[in-house]
């Protein structure tokens, strides 16, 4: 395929609801959409996840728009690509930048999967028709507050409940969540705000029967994560720390990490996201889907990554409207007694509803070859 013509669409959306995490609080999301056309007129779309400010991780949208206008579009414009696979080779001579370059190649999949009239689920190899989802809970200042919010999404049948913890909002709140929900998978993710002096307080999160605790120390660290597993029963997970296979081998061989964390924009897209998973398979680490507050275009990639076999544990891959009045995809995106039925439509499976997507469209930028 030969890629004509590329439109990026700045894009803000209002969130039902804050979501508070221990680095801070979003609630307007402003974020990038990428369209990707080719030689006979067929379209893929990827998402950019990178948040407006760099509290997750170093990029944001801004600099996600820099790096694809000036450095990674050139690259792929005209060009003949035979698979997906093909991309991170271009894409070989600029380093990082992993969610700009991952929301090209997330369009560049969904044109590969449509141009041979498959879904994405199967152009990756998955398997499922059906995915497992949990659901990612914000810091809430009464934690009466965050106990009726998780009943509610128990009630509604979602598979795992993970909540997000801080420093003088953990112990306590998760003795209280076990205590009200005895039988509910839970886990805790720190978002990197503990350090190793913080390991005796990380050790009574044991006795709460966690699924994991997620990245509870620094996003750039995988020594000290080493240290605390082996003080902890609860298995630690990562997700900031991991940006490839290669991070994630050595955080394995290290034995800082038990389960990863794969979201396809911090690994620079779905193709890395892939060897991540079957590296995982193949050492028996089990893996699950993260999220980034994403519309239903991110959404749609989460869903079809998670269709692959190692995908074990629930994903943070909760519905369109779990975070959004209105949906940039038609259908949305539906949970139903916790699971996500796969699309079975070529490509991402959703189609663009344009009428929404022009409603929060701020900025238009197109590029041809
Ligand atoms: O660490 O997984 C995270 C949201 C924003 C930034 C980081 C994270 C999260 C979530 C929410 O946990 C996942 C989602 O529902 O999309
Ligand atoms: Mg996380």
């Amino acid at each position: 395929m030969i890629i004509q013509e590329i439109t990026i669409r700045k894009m803000k959306m209002m969130m039902k609801h804050p979501f508070t995490t221990s680095f801070g609080t979003m609630q307007e999301k402003d974020f990038l959409l990428l369209e990707a056309k080719d030689e006979l007129g067929n379209s893929g779309w990827g998402e950019s996840v990178a948040f407006s400010a760099p509290w997750y991780n170093e990029e944001t949208l801004e600099t996600n728009l820099h790096m694809l206008q000036d450095f990674l579009i050139p690259l792929v414009l005209g060009k003949e690509i035979g698979h997906p696979d093909e991309v991170s080779g271009l894409f070989s001579a600029i380093r990082k930048n992993n969610m700009a370059k991952s929301t090209i190649e997330g369009a560049i999949w969904d044109l590969y999967a449509k141009r041979n009239k498959m879904t994405l689920a199967q152009a990756l190899g998955g398997e499922r028709d059906k995915i497992e989802v949990g659901i990612s809970i914000g810091i809430h200042e009464r934690v009466e507050d965050l106990i009726a919010t998780v009943r509610g999404f128990v009630e509604e049948g979602y598979k795992r409940i993970k909540v997000k913890i801080k420093p003088g909002y953990d112990v306590e709140v998760m003795r209280e969540l076990r205590k009200q929900f005895p039988d509910v998978p839970l886990m805790a993710d720190a978002n990197s705000a503990y350090t190793l002096n913080d390991v005796e307080l990380l050790k009574q999160l044991d006795a709460f029967d966690l699924t994991m605790i997620e990245q509870p120390l620094a996003s750039d660290d995988i020594i000290d994560h080493a240290t605390l597993q082996k003080q902890m029963t609860t298995p630690i997970c990562l997700d900031e720390s991991i940006h490839s296979l290669e991070d994630t081998r050595k955080a394995v061989e290290l034995g800082s990490t038990k389960i990863i964390n794969i979201k396809i924009g911090r690994v620079g897209g779905l193709t890395e996201a892939k060897k991540i998973h079957d590296y995982c398979m193949e050492k028996g680490l089990p893996v699950w889907c993260g999220g980034m507050l994403e519309s239903g275009i991110g959404r749609a990639h989460n869903i079809a990554l998670t269709t692959l076999p190692n995908f074990i544990l629930p994903g943070d891959t909760a519905g369109s409207s779990r975070y959004w009045e209105e949906d940039v995809i038609t259908p949305e995106v539906v949970v139903e007694d916790g699971y996500i039925t796969v699309p079975t439509a070529y490509g991402i499976g959703y189609e663009p509803n344009f009428r929404a997507m022009d409603k929060f469209t701020v900025e238009t930028y197109r590029f041809k070859a």
